[in-house]
């Protein structure tokens, strides 16, 4: 049986539809997909050391709608306020001899990017329009939903042999070569195969996937965006990548999943400060996520908490990817009579905390953490869903 639609997605379904019929000449689209946006729970910054994360996919969506077209063009309108202009872009089809290149508008660059690595096809020429209210640069993973998005428009239009991992990791090198952003596996992984009522322990080593129910409905997933996004993002983030690699080869490893904090430490003297801080952190991230698992799955939410506290930290003092106002709002949110833990989630510089706690606290928090917030922050209360999928219109 199909589950119900969400009045979420059937709002941004009637938004696409009607800028369709608009933008493409009272036509109507024959296609409709969805992926998720994402939060993570802890494992930051993991993915690309080949160590543990442990996300779950949103009920924050994009969507695409679309319609195969005869003559070879591909045109996309999106509804983004916060995408660069112009929101309307075609261009045609890519072909061996005329590959797709990144350009301007930049948004179109995670679709062109899709497109590109799509490993079915040819793609043919089609007419689109995307929608979304995963919050765009909120570290909720608005880009893997785009790219995800855009992959499962494709596979409708031109089938390809259906392997899941090997989607995510297209997505990811789309996002690699068109958004010039060297990101780990975790966001395009769990956009695609996110499970409804559950976490998903992902080894981004091996790319299996353990499945965590988060289904106690007196515990609660509670998102507080900052509604601040510094500009270091960009830059620092491979700066991370590019330390991390360092660290791992001084101490004669493929990746930082392989390293103890006994080697790490035998190898100080071959590090700067910095770089042993960078691996520091990872190291005992891998380990608390593994742990902040098995803690969730026994029902130990102090436990859980206690964890995912310790992860801001190192996060904020060893891999320094946080910003004051997420130290703001994790002090403020750990300081509720029935909070958990709280930590920054994503690649930091600003974005999204996130919060467990009991459902009985709810209340209290959000007052507590507008009270104590500098600036304006926004709240989700969520629940683990599926990863991308066909919609009917
Ligand atoms: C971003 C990246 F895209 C992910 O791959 C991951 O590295 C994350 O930052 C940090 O954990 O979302």
């Amino acid at each position: 049986m199909a589950s119900p639609i969400s009045p979420d997605l059937r709002e941004l379904l009637s938004t696409c539809r009607s800028i369709y019929r608009d933008a493409f000449g009272g036509s109507e689209p024959e296609i409709a997909v969805s992926a998720p946006g994402r939060v993570n729970l802890i494992g930051e910054h993991t993915d690309y050391n080949e160590g543990f994360v442990l996300p779950m996919a949103l009920p924050l969506l994009t969507v695409m709608v679309g319609s195969p077209v005869e003559d070879g063009t591909i045109s996309i309108v999106t509804t983004a306020k916060e995408a660069d202009s112009p929101k309307r872009t075609d261009f045609a089809a890519p072909t061996e001899d005329h590959p797709l290149r990144p350009g301007e508008p930049r948004w179109a660059n995670y679709v062109k990017g899709v497109i590109q690595h799509y490993r079915g096809g040819p793609v043919p020429g089609f007419n689109a329009v995307i929608s979304s209210n995963v919050p765009l640069g909120g570290g909720l993973s608005s880009s893997a939903s785009l790219e995800v998005a855009t992959y499962t428009f494709l596979q409708q239009l031109c089938p390809d042999d259906g392997d899941l991992v090997a989607k995510a990791l297209a997505c990811q090198k789309a996002e690699h070569t068109f958004a010039s952003m060297p990101c780990g596996i975790m966001d395009q992984f769990i956009s695609v195969l996110g499970k409804k009522g559950h976490a998903l322990l992902i080894d981004c080593r091996s790319l299996e996937a353990n499945l965590v129910p988060l289904t106690d409905p007196n515990l609660v997933v509670m998102i507080t965006n900052s509604n601040v996004r510094h500009t270091l993002t960009g830059s620092e983030y491979p700066t991370r990548r590019r330390q991390c690699e360092e660290a791992a080869k001084a101490l004669g490893k493929v990746s930082l999943r392989e390293a103890s904090m006994e080697e790490l430490d035998a190898a100080k003297a071959l590090l700067t400060e910095e770089v042993y801080q960078r691996a520091r952190h990872v190291i005992g991230e891998i380990g608390r996520t593994i742990q902040a698992a098995k803690a969730l799955k026994a029902g130990d939410y102090k436990e859980f908490g206690r964890l995912m506290v310790e992860s801001h930290n190192s996060l904020r003092d060893d891999y320094e990817v946080s910003c004051p106002e997420l130290d703001e709002l994790v002090a403020a949110a750990t300081e509720v009579l029935g909070v958990y833990g709280s930590r920054m989630t994503g690649g930091g510089f600003g974005g999204c905390t996130v919060t467990l706690l009991e459902e009985g606290a709810v209340n209290r928090a959000i007052q507590h953490i507008k009270e104590k917030y500098s600036g304006t922050p926004t709240f989700y209360i969520t629940k683990p869903c599926d990863g991308a999928a066909v919609q009917q219109l």
